[in-house]
């Protein structure tokens, strides 16, 4: 591509009427500006008269900067950021919105290109965070908070390199192995689409465009990319030529014949040169992306043994919540002999308010293993750093807070903080962070104690009817009520609704015939079941919004959870407060629903049902 070097630069040059310009009394706005392409155009800027606010990580670079302008008329004012950090994006924007400073112009141009895979401290790829979202958090908030003025410009720096790679929002945080220069090319591409987002949603008020500076000679390529620098530096364009067309298109603003295109040496073209790009993600499932990241959805988490507060993203491209799977999976009683089946030895910390950690208190109660094992209880809401104890410390293991408990296990543990824990205190460390083996375990590992009840909610002949329904019950309800609440996009949310009320109906069905869902006797997928209809009408039909009706308006399944809860032992473990608390009690100010008012011990009039 010979057009993207000097050469093709001066050709073009030599047909372009303007040649100098003017933006006296205009306010601009660049990231990046330390070195390369941002440091020119800000110059250049504040030359032709702008006030430039120019935005990077080096202090001392911003500062010579400043000093460098030689026009009276226009100035720098350096802002020192780490635009990887959204925290950072977010004060930056509410900065300017307090100080009362809207822009004529943004360029959003930082470019890191990275040799290696590195983390932010908000568990984000660092290049994705500030090439791609920091530049989507920045652009949304001054948009949201009035910082862009009606008619202004946004310019979105791209690169040639786009042209290479098809949007994949999968890989915008990096493969394995990690390749720097194939995942900024991706970064770039995401940009282009983005400014397409952006131009058909904010077109009336705001010019958008996209650029590519051609193969230009910057600190980052040389850095990034020597070999290429080395073997083109003759070719590459300097500083002022990359910087070129975004000055002339914030002094134009010309007519853009489609929303795609992007712009190159003063003139619009495809953001496509094979055929292969037209294939990739679509610019709607990259905006939800970046959307879910940048709302928490949960609690921070432990990362290599110390807590942080940030929440790591878990939604799919597509808006979908994914819940992560348990670390810790030993079973008590494996023939390994690590973890016997004795009393007195372990331990369950849970919050009852929490359907997953409440299969193992329920569990406990109905196998009468409260003898066998000893349980604490959480606060019922989440803190600042997530589970934590009501009247500390916790008296087995003298913590405050449940992450403690994992780092104790692991001093290096890196992952969400989640309950149930099912910890060991003779080897310290925890047997086993899922509630779908706790369970199991309780079913039959300490059935030769003394006291243990021997019913078998597992039994060895339906096993594998059970598992295809615990399936089925597991996405649709149990996870399909947080798929509802957590949904990130319309879609998400309607796909969720739908599955959870067409498998609930169905339930309904089943048990107009069978007392429960495999007849006469009370199984796993009952227990499993029961959890989360036991906390629908308190919480889920209002607060995840599952609310085409309520639990208690379905003919069959209401009296089968009233029968559920009235067998021995269940009513106990049904925490109503706890449940209110777990979902409405973590924001501010925390306030708990009064109502529903419930009877869970109405009769319920099933036992005559029997197949
Ligand atoms: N797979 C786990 C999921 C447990 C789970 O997600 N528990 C929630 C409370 S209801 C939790 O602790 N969440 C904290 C977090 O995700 O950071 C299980 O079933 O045991």
């Amino acid at each position: 591509m010979p057009s993207f070097t000097r050469v093709g630069y001066c050709l073009r040059k030599l047909t372009w009427s303007t040649r100098s310009f003017n933006f006296g009394g205009q306010t601009w706005l660049i990231t990046g500006a330390s070195t390369g392409i941002g440091r020119q155009l800000a110059l250049s800027a504040a030359n032709a008269g702008a006030t430039v606010h120019v935005v990077a990580r080096n202090t001392e670079k911003l500062q010579q900067l400043e000093a460098e302008v030689t026009s009276t008329r226009g100035s720098i004012i350096s802002h020192t950021v780490d635009l990887s950090l959204m925290a950072s994006v977010g004060s930056l924007a509410t900065y300017f919105e307090n100080n009362g400073i809207v822009f004529d112009v943004l360029v959003n141009n930082v470019g890191l290109m990275l040799n290696e895979q590195t983390r932010t401290s908000e568990g984000l790829e660092t290049g994705f965070a500030t090439n791609v979202l920091g530049h989507y958090v920045l652009t949304e908030q001054l948009i949201s908070l009035g910082g862009l003025k009606s008619g202004s410009t946004v310019i979105n720096m791209s690169s040639g390199g786009m042209y290479n790679v098809a949007l994949d929002i999968n890989a915008l945080q990096g493969d394995h192995p990690y390749d720097g220069t194939l995942t900024y090319a991706r970064h770039k591409r995401a940009q282009v689409a983005l400014n397409e987002h952006w131009r058909q949603t904010y077109g009336e008020m705001i010019n958008f465009y996209t650029m590519h500076p051609g193969w230009v000679s910057t600190p980052g390529v040389a850095t990034a990319m020597p070999e290429f620098h080395a073997a083109l530096s003759r070719l590459l364009r300097d500083p002022e030529a990359g910087a070129d067309t975004a000055l002339w298109l914030a002094f134009t603003k010309p007519e853009q014949r489609d929303a795609q295109n992007i712009w190159f040496d003063r003139a619009q073209r495809s953001p496509h040169f094979f055929s292969g790009t037209r294939q990739g993600d679509s610019k709607a499932a990259l905006v939800s992306y970046l959307q879910s990241l940048t709302q928490r959805t949960s609690m921070g988490q432990l990362i290599q043994g110390q807590w942080h507060a940030e929440d790591l993203p878990r939604h799919q491209a597509d808006g979908k919540f994914e819940r992560p799977n348990s670390p810790f999976r030993h079973w008590i009683g494996a023939p390994d002999g690590r973890f016997p089946a004795v009393k007195d030895r372990y331990h369950l910390f849970v919050n009852p308010g929490c359907p997953w950690a409440y299969r193992a208190i329920l569990y406990r109660a109905i196998k009468n293993l409260g003898h066998v094992v000893s349980l604490s209880s959480t606060a019922a809401a989440a803190g600042d750093q997530g589970w934590h104890f009501d009247n500390p410390p916790e008296p087995l293991l003298q913590t405050t807070h449940l992450h403690e408990v994992y780092s104790r296990a692991d001093p290096a543990f890196t992952g969400r903080v989640t309950v149930p824990v099912l910890w060991d205190t003779h080897s310290n460390t925890i047997v086993n962070n899922e509630s779908a083996d706790i369970i199991r375990m309780f079913n039959e590992a300490f059935n030769a104690i003394e006291g243990v009840s021997q019913t078998d909610y597992f039994p060895a002949p339906q096993r594998a009817e059970i598992e295809a329904l615990n399936q089925v019950i597991y996405a649709d309800v149990n996870n399909g009520v947080y798929r509802c609440g957590f949904a990130q996009s319309q879609s998400a949310y309607d796909e969720a609704y739908d599955n959870l009320f067409n498998t609930l109906d169905q339930l309904d069905e089943r048990l107009a015939t069978r007392r429960y869902l495999f007849g006469d006797d009370v199984t796993e997928t009952d227990w499993r079941l029961f959890s989360t209809l036991v906390r629908f009408d308190l919480a889920y039909y209002s607060r995840f919004k599952c609310n085409r009706n309520l639990l208690s308006e379905f003919e069959h399944l209401w009296p089968y959870t009233r029968d559920l809860y009235q067998l021995p032992g269940v009513a106990d473990t049904v925490d109503v407060s706890a449940i209110k608390g777990i979902y409405y009690g973590a924001g501010k100010p925390g306030i708990l629903p009064k109502g529903p008012a419930l009877d869970f011990s109405a009769p319920h009039n099933r036992d005559d049902i029997h197949v």
